[in-house]
């Protein structure tokens, strides 16, 4: 498949299919656990703030949504202040037999990356927050990198919103900044770049997934481009997508909450280095969109 390919039954899932009553399912991370799909997704309540709930398929393609709320801001105990305004935007990354979990945690202090670990997605212990504010769009590797774990996320200073890499010895505390991209003027990610998903690991690389944003207010549009690592120095850029590989383009990316939005955190590779992305349209459902790891790697290229 030399290509990327939107699912034809998009959006997979909509408010309708949650069994309670949410304003919008979205943004959600992405992993295999005990043979099925689990997409644990941001759901913004009717109260306008966001929490998380799992759904779960065999297939890949068709999904349950739970009966009830998997992780809440009021789950957050110690840090309940940080997290007042919603949790929103997870990525999960497995190491061993513990799925890592890194969200934006909302509030008055603005946004900041909150971690958390689970085993089973039942019980979640929370770490609580690993950057200060302003930072979002987290992901840590799926594995250590010269004896340390690595994670990117956005720092936000002023104007800028571009992504940084730092290392930890304990996922907890954090140092060794460096920068890795920035947005790219005059081009379709011109105002702000995000990373999207956990990079995977390749033959070339690691391959990650980043979104774009141009425009602000109603002529604001964010589309998805794929970018390759080096595989011991993840702060090299090896190759960058040269234009967008997801953009809106459907009516269920164009027109929602926030219209004219395609935004990935979560993807699925198969043992034959199929992709699945799941990803989001205008702020309000979960699309998916099908590749494949030669085909990724050719965009850097
Ligand atoms: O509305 C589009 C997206 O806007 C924000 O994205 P970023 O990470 O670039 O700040 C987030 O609020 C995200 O949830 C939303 O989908």
């Amino acid at each position: 498949m030399n290509e990327i390919k939107k699912y034809i039954k998009n959006p997979i899932i909509t408010k309708d299919a949650v069994p309670f009553k949410v304003n919008s399912i979205f943004n959600a991370a992405a992993v295999k656990y005990k043979d099925k799909y689990l997409l644990l997704c941001r759901v913004e309540m009717p109260n306008g703030r966001s929490s998380l709930v799992l759904a779960e398929s065999i297939n890949g393609y068709d999904f349950k949504v739970a009966s009830k709320l998997c992780l809440t801001p009021e789950d957050h105990k110690e840090c309940y202040e940080y997290v007042k305004w919603g949790i929103e935007d997870p990525r999960i990354t497995r190491i061993g037999n513990t799925f890592y979990l890194t969200y934006t945690g909302y509030s008055k202090y603005q946004p900041l990356v909150i971690l958390a670990e689970t085993k089973n997605f039942k019980d979640f212990i929370i770490h609580g927050p690993i950057t200060e504010p302003s930072n979002k769009d987290c992901a840590i590797f799926p594995e250590k990198i010269d004896g340390y774990y690595w994670k990117v996320d956005r720092p936000s200073a002023g104007i800028r919103g571009d992504i940084w890499i730092s290392k930890s010895s304990d996922l907890i505390h954090w140092g060794g900044y460096k920068f890795i991209m920035e947005p790219e003027a005059g081009t379709w990610e011109e105002r702000k770049i995000g990373n999207s998903s956990p990079p995977i690991k390749t033959k070339e690389g690691w391959l990650m997934l980043y979104h774009g944003v141009r425009g602000s207010g109603s002529s604001m549009s964010y589309k998805i481009g794929v970018v390759l690592l080096d595989i011991n120095k993840p702060w090299i850029i090896k190759g960058r997508s040269k234009a967008p590989l997801i953009f809106p383009e459907y009516d269920y990316e164009r027109v929602g909450d926030v219209g004219n939005v395609t935004f990935t955190n979560g993807w699925i590779v198969e043992t034959n280095g199929e992709v699945k992305i799941y990803y989001s349209g205008a702020d309000m459902n979960i699309c998916l969109a099908e590749t494949n790891i030669e085909y990724l790697l050719s965009l850097c290229k």
